[in-house]
């Protein structure tokens, strides 16, 4: 099914959905945004996709042009209108079409648009035997240059961590921050599992609080585990039980190997698949 489109109230297909040259989101990477999924048509927590991308938006000093409850009934309207049932939704919001030179106020309005589309991003075996990883050179931005919390359209650093694990023939990269915490994966959330007790890092220390994160938190803590949110180490992660992530694209999936260290059992572990089918559950409930 081709993707549908909207772009500043107008709907496209995907040949013809088309930004400016001039688009500061473009030239200088200047806006936000979400990736959010929906699930037997309907969408995974909207208002906190649209909560985040309101504080990233803010914290970028960028007013979003319209409010956010016609932007969730865009949303809707765009996944019935898109014929998806499962869907991948990205909405973005730029600076603007200004000229060259990067002073936001040549901007006149931000550009808004959303792409209603598919994801995959691991063949189903990976789920089941767990991601091979390496801990990447490049670091996560600083928190005080571009706060990670800030869904920005800056994804040269991941992108880059990226390019070394593949560079390297692993699945995945575990990003440190500048004070070699861990802090996250390219583009997912990450936790270690000890005695029964979810250990990941808190966003006030410098990480993008995700989504499927919290929720996974959420079920977590009604299952009976504990939750542990302080800052950790690659020690941590080196001698967890398990290690896993979580994120919109990739839902909850395990590390089996880490910088050439087995982790637990090598394969997806029972916590990793208990909290993935959980997960599951919890997103294709028909309440
Ligand atoms: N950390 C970073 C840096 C992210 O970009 C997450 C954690 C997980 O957050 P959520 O709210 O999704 O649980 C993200 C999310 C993509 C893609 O296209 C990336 C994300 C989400 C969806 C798709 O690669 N990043």
């Amino acid at each position: 099914m081709p993707a549908t489109v909207w772009i500043d109230g107008k709907w496209y297909d995907r040949s013809t959905a088309v930004v400016s040259v001039y688009d500061h989101g473009l030239l200088y990477g200047d806006g936000v945004f979400e990736g959010i999924r929906a699930y037997g048509g309907r969408v995974f927590r909207l208002e906190a996709h649209l909560d985040r991308l309101w504080a990233s938006a803010k914290a970028i000093w960028l007013d979003i042009p319209m409010a956010k409850d016609a932007m969730a009934r865009m949303v809707e309207d765009g996944l019935k209108k898109s014929g998806h049932t499962d869907s991948y939704i990205r909405l973005v919001v730029t600076r603007g079409t200004g000229d060259l030179g990067l002073d936001p106020r040549k901007c006149a309005k931000p550009t808004v648009f959303c792409i209603f589309d598919t994801i995959a991003l691991w063949a189903p075996d990976r789920y089941e035997k767990g991601l091979t990883a390496l801990t990447a050179a490049t670091p996560i931005h600083h928190r005080e240059a571009l706060s990670p919390r800030v869904k920005s359209l800056n994804y040269l650093s991941h992108i880059l961590a990226k390019v070394e694990g593949i560079a390297a023939g692993v699945d995945e990269v575990i990003m440190l921050d500048s004070g070699g915490y861990v802090a996250e994966a390219s583009g997912m959330n990450l936790f270690a599992v000890a005695n029964h007790t979810l250990h990941t890092p808190p966003p006030y220390a410098g990480i993008l609080r995700g989504v499927t994160r919290d929720t996974v938190i959420e079920l977590a803590r009604d299952a009976g585990y504990g939750i542990d949110e302080t800052p950790m180490n690659r020690y941590d992660l080196y001698t967890a039980d398990e290690v896993f992530l979580t994120g919109t694209a990739a839902e909850v999936v395990g590390i089996s190997k880490l910088d050439g260290r087995v982790i637990g059992s090598g394969v997806s572990g029972p916590v990793t698949r208990d909290l993935a089918a959980r997960f599951r559950a919890y997103v294709t409930r028909s309440d």
